[in-house]
């Protein structure tokens, strides 16, 4: 098949997802094409079958804001007639589903027509797109989309409770390379952020308030006083400053590393012992995904998708959203127990086995071909 991925080039889930999920089915022999204002950060070009096409807005004062919904859908009518697309995959509804069906409209005025498949990956349902200033255009892209997929089932609730959806809602859940965590990294050095004896705590995200971060550091900082530890935080976004002034106040900076983005949360996660995921609201948590994979248990908020990944009990604990003493005492007993910790850690991995690739991009085609007869 010819693909065409639309999506946010960023660190953000959705657009690692779109990216990966474009390089395993080029590699499955399917011609894709990213189209998107940047090259993803995770998207390597070594593959014969993946193009990037950028897609520019060019700057013209008269306009306050720059209108990239237009070129976007202008980038899309050009390629998919230039190459031959047969499916347009676009992942989060804002604006690129919006976008996506101008594409098809215009199309079809050609005589070309091209099924959508539209990928909701949470914030643009739970936070930005349920607001008033978007709803409608959400809800009517949405409903204009061939086949609509979510990420986990509780984003496939909250888009039912939240909009007037009339579309059915297939739940594809977010995955993993699995084959990628069968070696052990060569510079797997703990060394590098900790001393002897000392344990690692990590947290990635993008700093926004909906991660709470200063959870992440008062949880952190309940466990130092029980246990010699060190937090790792990657990242960039709005909240770092904060969580920086707050370790400062409580005075652990020492102990707190800021890494930054990093392209490499493999590596530093082969040597986390635990993984802290405090969010407000997470519609699936890919990145407690990624900590498992790395043999890595979850810490973790019991809210919206991430108790259909992190099991409580089994692969790491689950915790009311703000309840840091509960997080705090339950990150302890277990780093506490060498024993209970080391099984902790085989079950986070064998249970990210369960959302290896190979079982889901199998989905995703199943989908595409569905988009066909609905189209
Ligand atoms: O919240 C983020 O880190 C970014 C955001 C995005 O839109 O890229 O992530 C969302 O999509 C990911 C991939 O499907 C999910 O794993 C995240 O849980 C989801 N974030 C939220 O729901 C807050």
């Amino acid at each position: 098949m010819k693909i065409a991925i639309v999506c946010y080039p960023t660190f953000g889930g959705s657009g690692v997802v779109a990216t990966e999920l474009g390089i395993a089915l080029a590699n499955r022999g399917h011609e894709v094409h990213f189209i998107t204002y940047r090259q993803p950060v995770r998207l390597a070009l070594l593959n014969s079958n993946i193009h990037f096409h950028e897609v520019h807005v060019p700057k013209y004062p008269l306009f306050h804001y720059q209108p990239y919904e237009l070129a976007l859908s202008s980038k899309l009518v050009d390629m998919v007639k230039l190459h031959k697309i047969e499916v347009l995959h676009v992942h989060y509804a804002i604006p690129h589903a919006y976008a996506g069906y101008m594409a098809k409209q215009m199309l079809a005025e050609e005589g070309i027509s091209i099924p959508m498949v539209t990928t909701l990956h949470g914030t643009d349902i739970t936070l930005v797109g349920s607001h008033p200033f978007y709803k409608p255009a959400v809800t009517f892209s949405i409903n204009k989309s061939d086949v609509v997929t979510s990420v986990s089932e509780s984003l496939r609730e909250d888009t039912l409770r939240l909009f007037d959806v009339k579309k059915d809602i297939h739940v594809v859940p977010n995955f993993i390379d699995m084959s990628k965590y069968s070696k052990t990294f060569e510079d797997c050095r703990r060394s590098m952020m900790a001393g002897e004896g000392e344990r690692i705590i990590t947290h990635i995200s993008n700093f926004r308030k909906v991660k709470r971060i200063r959870d992440v550091i008062r949880v952190f900082y309940e466990v130092q006083k029980e246990i010699p530890a060190k937090l790792l935080m990657i990242g960039e976004g709005p909240e770092k400053e904060g969580a920086e002034l707050l370790c400062e106040e409580l005075g652990i900076p020492e102990k707190v590393l800021y890494l930054g983005n990093s392209n490499e949360i493999d590596r530093i996660l082969c040597f986390s012992d635990l993984f802290l995921l405090p969010s407000e609201t997470e519609s699936f948590g890919l990145v407690a995904l990624e900590a498992m994979a790395n043999g890595v248990p979850v810490i973790s908020s019991n809210t919206g998708g991430i108790p259909e990944v992190n099991r409580q009990g089994v692969t790491g604990f689950l915790s009311d959203v703000g309840d840091v003493q509960s997080m705090a005492e339950n990150a302890i007993g277990l780093l506490k127990d060498e024993n209970r910790l080391n099984i902790f850690k085989k079950n986070a991995r064998e249970e990210a086995t369960k959302f290896d690739i190979g079982q889901i991009v199998p989905l995703y085609e199943a989908i595409y071909q569905k988009a066909f007869t609905v189209a």
